[in-house]
């Protein structure tokens, strides 16, 4: 049943396994598993527990990293999917997306960014480690626009950058343009109110969710 191959997703990143994992993503994809339910499902509790493992210290960086690259060859087929499935939800509005300067974590910036091309986002894919200023740069380019800035940090270093992006764009006059979502593991509800930004979300699905909520 599906079960059984959520567990095959989830076993497939824990096990660093780079060419099975796309291997079962296309056979849960033609069992008729939505690729939204083969991220929820199978792959994200897989890199959860990978996350565990590491903080747990069971296993280290090169694992992780091949871990990484099992989850990114399986988001290679289920990001066009998910792109298509984008429905024609006229003028939700644009989503500029990024990762603070000094972090290169992609994977949760990654989901989070399609998942909101899902549910009917322009995207803005500024990628990741990026300097504030570029961050405001883009805002100022599509002033006018409906728009939501979504931040990702994956640590306790690069989160402190998001309060300086939410300063500076004040600093410009841009904050009244703009929405503004962080995320990622460090990330709270009390830092989100420190910063001035507008929310916060668990999980891509939940992003996607707060993200429509606060449009
Ligand atoms: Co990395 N790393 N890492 N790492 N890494 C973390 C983040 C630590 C917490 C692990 C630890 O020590 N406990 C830690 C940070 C500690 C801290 O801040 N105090 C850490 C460290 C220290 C480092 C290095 C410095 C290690 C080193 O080199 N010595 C180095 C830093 C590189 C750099 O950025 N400059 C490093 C490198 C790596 C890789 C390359 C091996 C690999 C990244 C591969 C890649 O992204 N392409 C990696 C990984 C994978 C992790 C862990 C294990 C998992 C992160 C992940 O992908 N999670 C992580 C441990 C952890 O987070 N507990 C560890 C899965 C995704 C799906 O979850 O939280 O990213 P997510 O995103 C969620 C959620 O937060 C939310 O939705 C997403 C989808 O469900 N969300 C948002 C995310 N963004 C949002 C934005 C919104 O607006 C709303 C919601």
């Amino acid at each position: 049943g599906n079960q059984e191959l959520f567990d095959k997703l989830r076993d497939a990143i824990v096990n660093q396994d780079i060419n099975g994992c796309p291997a079962a993503t296309q056979e849960a994809l033609d069992a008729g598993i939505s690729a939204f339910d083969i991220i929820n499902e199978g792959l994200a509790p897989g890199m959860k527990i990978v996350g565990d493992n590491f903080e747990a210290a069971t296993i280290y960086l090169p694992q992780i990293m091949m871990s990484a690259k099992a989850m990114n060859a399986a988001m290679e087929i289920l990001e066009p999917i998910l792109a298509e499935e984008k429905g024609d939800d006229e003028g939700v509005g644009t989503a500029v997306t990024f990762v603070q300067e000094g972090d290169i974590h992609d994977i949760g910036h990654r989901l989070v960014t399609t998942m909101l091309g899902a549910n009917g986002f322009d995207i803005i894919d500024l990628g990741t480690d990026i300097p504030n200023e570029d961050v405001v740069e883009a805002i100022a380019k599509n002033k006018g626009k409906k728009m939501i800035l979504v931040g990702s940090a994956l640590m306790t270093t690069s989160m402190l950058g998001q309060k300086d992006v939410v300063r500076l764009l004040e600093e410009e006059n841009l904050r009244g343009e703009v929405k503004i979502m962080f995320g990622g593991a460090p990330v709270t509800d009390e830092w989100i109110e420190e910063c001035g930004a507008d929310g916060t979300a668990e999980n891509a699905a939940d992003a996607a969710r707060v993200a429509l909520k606060l449009m």
